[in-house]
């Protein structure tokens, strides 16, 4: 460990050389970006990936739930590949969310073959990994038809003898002012009280996914659907279903903030015995893990790694860029004891500034979040990352 020393003629805060200090080997930028790439592959292999099947006859709205809650039509956007008769499996680009889609599902014959494919399908599934598993089922009945068939209820006590947890769903359901058309409401209690292995409590969903101008019937039911489906799901699913969702922005920052918290944890060790500033690139590789697990957590596209690795690299030159050292000496100034740390982090120094360069990073992600594909990916891959970036930054420094 280097020393600790307050030399009066030393490195103050503002004119420090711009790599490491003696102590500590100078990380070039090349160096982190190879590392940042290599965290974020892990990062995002660590979150495996949720796999969801959902049936249901053609038009009940399979696809445009699937879109309202995953953000994107996986259908439409992944690469798909028939597993048994008439029912394909989409794994979406970015790894982390499977779709078994029953594309034109109606039952009898149909729904005969799918429940002998997937018996087989599950069978083999349940000797490899979690997340190569289907992880829960979403059974849909458009409440329209007002009729749920014998084949249906057959279809679903199947389902749920495979070991599936099958969601029911009701799609499409009309509702003013809070208020649920009662037919709909009748026709789910029709359901509720047959009796049916409906997870995780017995009782069907009430949803609609689209706005219907027409009707004035706006969006419900989404929340309780994603929440019913956490409760079934096994807890190794829980990490890719909540950066697969779009929907629950408070559960991607519930993880986000866990990870930050372990970070902070980190730094604080590594601070424990204090740096000297010029050493502080001694913090890097812990922030690069951090920023890649809170990349991944969000379920930002990898497939855009490499641009994110080029931005993660260029704020975090460690200790030796700009945002660093501006970290560190704004931070000082805010933090209780930082003066008193003069030339050297500490580890609440340390702590405080790991936790700065994560907030930083976790609102930058949100931001990218709130973009529409096409405007995400040329984001990400501009230098707009790295000036938001510091822009929060600095801001942490205010608050
Ligand atoms: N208002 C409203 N319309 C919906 C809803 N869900 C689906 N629709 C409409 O119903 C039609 C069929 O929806 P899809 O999502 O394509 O149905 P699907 O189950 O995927 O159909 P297949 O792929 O043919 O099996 C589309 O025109 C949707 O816009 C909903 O919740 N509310
Ligand atoms: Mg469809």
């Amino acid at each position: 460990m280097s020393e600790v020393t307050t030399p009066p003629s030393g490195p103050t805060p503002d004119n420090l050389p711009a790599t490491g200090g003696a102590g500590v080997p100078d990380l070039t930028r090349a160096q982190i970006e190879g590392m940042f790439e290599d965290r974020l592959a892990e990062a995002f292999a660590a979150l495996g990936c949720f796999n969801l099947a959902v049936f249901g006859k053609t038009g009940v709205g399979k696809s445009t739930l699937v879109n309202a809650i995953f953000g994107r039509d996986v259908a439409r956007t992944g690469v798909g590949s028939p597993v048994t008769r008439g029912l394909v499996y989409y794994r979406h680009p970015d790894g982390f969310l499977g779709v078994y889609d029953s594309e034109g599902f109606e039952t009898g014959t149909a729904g005969d073959a799918i429940v002998s494919g997937l018996r087989r399908l599950v069978a083999e599934h349940r000797t490899k990994a979690v997340d190569e598993q289907i992880h829960a089922a979403w059974y849909l009945v458009r409440w329209s038809d007002r009729r749920f068939e014998r084949g249906q209820e057959q279809f679903v006590r199947e389902l749920a003898a495979l070991g599936l947890p099958v969601i029911v769903v009701l799609t499409q359901v009309p509702n003013r002012d809070g208020q649920v058309h009662p037919d709909a409401l009748e026709f789910a209690q029709y359901i509720d009280q047959l009796g049916l292995p409906i997870s995780p409590h017995g009782r069907v969903v009430l949803t609609n996914a689209l706005p219907d101008p027409f009707t004035g019937s706006p969006v419900f039911g989404l929340q309780e659907l994603l929440d019913d489906t956490y409760q079934v799901i096994p807890a190794a699913a829980e990490a890719a279903l909540t950066a697969a969702q779009v929907l629950d922005i408070g559960r991607k920052k519930k993880a986000v903030a866990a990870i930050i918290n372990q970070a902070v944890v980190v730094a604080a060790g590594v601070g424990a015995t204090p740096i000297p500033f010029a050493d502080a690139a001694l913090l890097v590789p812990n922030q690069v893990t951090m920023i890649a697990r809170i990349t991944a957590a969000y379920g930002l596209p990898p497939s855009r790694s490499r641009a994110l690795a080029t931005a993660g690299s260029l704020v975090l030159t460690g200790g030796a860029t700009m945002a660093g050292r501006y970290a560190v000496t704004s931070l000082l100034k805010v933090i209780p004891g930082g003066a008193i740390a003069g030339s050297a982090i500490s580890a609440t120094v340390a702590g405080a500034l790991t936790k700065a360069v994560g907030h930083a990073w976790a609102r930058v992600c949100e931001y990218a979040l709130t973009m529409g594909d096409a405007d995400r990916e040329s984001f990400l891959s501009s230098p707009r990352v790295t000036e938001l970036f510091l822009d929060f930054l600095k801001q942490s420094k205010s608050r």
